[in-house]
């Protein structure tokens, strides 16, 4: 065998030992969800086919032609009994793309499939792609919302870095051919915009989350709730904000829905992130909320604070400080497997099940906005549990 041989041999080995590595709980945690020890996925589990050219003559040193920075904020959905996620995968060139990765048992031996996502543009080229939800509608379609970002046409020379982002909508049936909608039509910049599963009043609802500016929410922000008649030509022509930013909360500066929400029981689940500005920059945290069943426009609860934030490595990477989910699947049997990226590096999973994320939307107390109110919360309960030792 050759120098070069053992090399792909070498690099073969490690990548299959990646693929394979068994995913650990760990315990005990808080009651309310369980981390997992690895992440489901990074870059370095992307096909070395993606990567390497194996052809000896073209690539004698059998060097990495083509880098992968980075794979996170994944949309996720049960399909064909496998937990399948859309994953943005992140090359070192800083394009963003989606590439689906399947597994078995949802929390480890996730494979890529063969080619990434070919996503078809519109008339007005995407620059980056990224955070696309899944849906799986009650027309039938598996839809796929994303942000399309582009430079903004209006930014001087230069000025490099200004963009437009703008909900980019496309639908499949095999998570392979994608048929590219129009971008949402909109008044205000939009990411993070999210198709709820279900016709409402006979209309395709959205969660959407108006901005004035591309970082900054202005007098914008917030998640909002809007109807549209006709999903191929969307157009929010006027939206109404159903959860909202308040000053000194884990969300002050933005938040924006998460994958779209589970129906349970006792009304529709919600996952979001809120951003908080600090002297290190944006924090990302992970929140959850409820709202009425027949009104999911209706917030009915809200505990206070974060539900995740970063913790030990999910700490760093190219965003530090981020944990941002767009993709999470409930099970038949009601177990959830949160899908979340940590600090736009990598992707990990948390599992629960409704039942305790139910009963942890309704029985934690809402924020109370002030120092004096979280004391009051925590003597109450100290006071409880006093009274029933004795
Ligand atoms: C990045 C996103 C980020 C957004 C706002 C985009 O250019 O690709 O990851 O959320 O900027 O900071
Ligand atoms: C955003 C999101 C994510 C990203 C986060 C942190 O606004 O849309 O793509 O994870 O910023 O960079």
């Amino acid at each position: 065998m050759s120098i070069l041989d053992d090399r792909i041999k070498e690099i073969r080995e490690q990548h299959e030992e990646l693929l394979k590595q068994k995913n650990v709980r760990i315990e005990a945690g808080n009651g309310i969800f369980w981390r997992y020890r690895y992440p489901v996925l990074t870059g370095a589990h992307t096909p070395l086919e993606w990567r390497y050219d194996f052809d000896p003559v073209a690539n004698p040193f059998f060097m990495e032609r083509i880098g992968i920075n980075a794979a996170f904020n994944a949309g996720a959905i049960k399909f064909n009994g496998k937990y399948v996620l859309a994953v943005r995968v992140e090359g070192n060139d800083r394009k963003s793309f989606f590439a689906i990765a399947e597994s078995p048992n949802g929390i480890d031996n996730f494979h890529f499939w063969d080619y990434p996502v070919t996503m078809p543009e519109t008339d007005d080229p995407d620059i980056n792609v990224y955070d696309m939800r899944l849906t799986l509608h009650e027309d039938g379609w598996i839809y796929g919302i994303f942000c399309t970002e582009r430079r903004d046409p209006g930014a001087t020379e230069g000025d490099l870095s200004s963009a437009v982002a703008a909900a980019g909508v496309a639908r499949t049936h095999d998570l392979k051919t994608w048929e590219r909608l129009p971008d949402i039509i909109s008044m205000s910049q939009q990411r993070n915009v999210v198709l709820h599963p279900e016709f409402v009043d006979g209309r395709y609802a959205l969660y959407t989350r108006p901005q004035e500016g591309f970082i900054d929410a202005g007098r914008g922000g917030g998640i909002g709730w809007a109807l549209v008649d006709d999903i191929t030509h969307a157009e929010i022509k006027s939206e109404t904000i159903i959860n909202f930013r308040y000053y000194h909360t884990i969300k002050e500066m933005k938040n924006g829905e998460g994958p779209h929400p589970i129906r349970t029981p006792h009304g529709w689940l919600h996952l979001a992130h809120g951003v908080r500005g600090c002297a290190a920059g944006l924090r990302y945290v992970l929140y959850l909320y409820m709202t009425d069943l027949k009104q999911p426009d209706r917030v009915i609860a809200e505990p206070a604070g974060y539900f995740m934030a970063p913790e030990g490595e999910e700490r760093t990477g190219d965003v530090s400080n981020v944990l941002f989910s767009n993709g999470w699947i409930a099970d038949d049997d009601g177990t959830v497997f949160i899908y979340y990226a940590s600090s736009d590096t990598r992707m990990h999973v948390a599992v629960s099940s409704v039942t305790r994320l139910t009963d942890y939307c309704l029985n934690t107390k809402p924020d109370g906005l002030r120092s004096a109110a979280s004391v009051e919360t925590i003597r109450q309960l100290i006071k409880k549990n006093s009274e029933s030792k004795k």
